[in-house]
């Protein structure tokens, strides 16, 4: 169960964001709204929600994900793949010092962005992508030893993070797409096969029951609801925009 999430407000500065979607420029008040209605279902699902503010210096901050892990023995502050997010760890160090006592940090050389990092009960995937590397990936496995849990990697081709790809919804369902539905270490899964042409949807998260999935991918939620969920659709069109997903917008603890 989760009790807590840290969401930080879209900036204006958005519409500079790094994307490769080629869907346009995301509309900031249309992003807005986006956002509040995420907010909403986050408390609907039971967790106590910490806004930060919108912070314009850095046109990505609102996709509070990549900069930590955060586990239920400690956190982990992430060293961000790409030059222009490194700073987003800044203030979200401060704001998880009020979470937690013990609180862990990826170092240079090593690089690791939190969309790369699936959490199965004690133990987490790592993504090596374009933005963890393996040395990010390899103090992350150490970390997590010391506090008596497991960490492994996975290659990746074709997505930006492992959890554009994959979502574990707990009871062992695992929803995938692509590369990611031959891997071996997936197959004790039970594979929730997500269509080419709704890979976006890849994206969902689980919080205590419910299933937050992305609006206008009716294969997907027919899926997840077969597969006995509570969903929540909610419109996420401005984020795409910017190669984000649902778990994007969150640190769930
Ligand atoms: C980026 O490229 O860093 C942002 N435009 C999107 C980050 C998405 N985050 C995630 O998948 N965890």
């Amino acid at each position: 169960m989760f009790k807590q999430a840290i969401v930080r407000t879209p900036c204006e500065n958005m519409v500079n964001g790094i994307s490769s979607a080629n869907l346009g420029k995301p509309n900031y008040q249309k992003a807005l709204l986006q956002h509040s209605k995420y907010i909403e279902a986050l408390k609907y699902c039971g967790l106590e929600v910490t806004v930060l503010e919108s912070d314009n210096n850095f046109p990505d901050s609102t996709f509070v994900e990549d900069t930590a892990v955060l586990t239920p023995k400690c956190a982990i502050i992430a060293n961000p793949g790409t030059e222009t997010r490194k700073n987003e760890i800044f203030t979200m160090s401060e704001t998880i010092r009020k979470f937690y006592q013990t609180i862990e940090g990826i170092k240079y050389p090593g690089t690791l962005d939190g969309g790369d990092i699936m959490m199965v009960d004690s133990h987490f995937y790592i993504g090596i992508s374009d933005r963890t590397n393996l040395a990010g990936a390899n103090q992350l496995i150490k970390i997590l030893e010391k506090y008596k849990m497991t960490g492994s990697t996975v290659d990746l081709k074709t997505v930006l993070h492992l959890k554009t790809g994959v979502s574990y919804l707990e009871n062992n369902n695992l929803l995938a797409y692509g590369e990611f539905l031959k891997k071996e270490e997936f197959q004790k899964f039970n594979l929730i096969e997500i269509s080419e042409k709704e890979s976006y949807s890849a994206n969902c998260i689980w919080i205590n029951n419910n299933v937050l999935v992305p609006k206008n991918f009716p294969e997907t939620a027919e899926k997840i609801k077969n597969a006995g969920y509570n969903i929540i659709e909610l419109d996420m069109s401005e984020f795409q925009k910017l190669d984000g997903g649902l778990s994007c917008l969150s640190l769930r603890f």
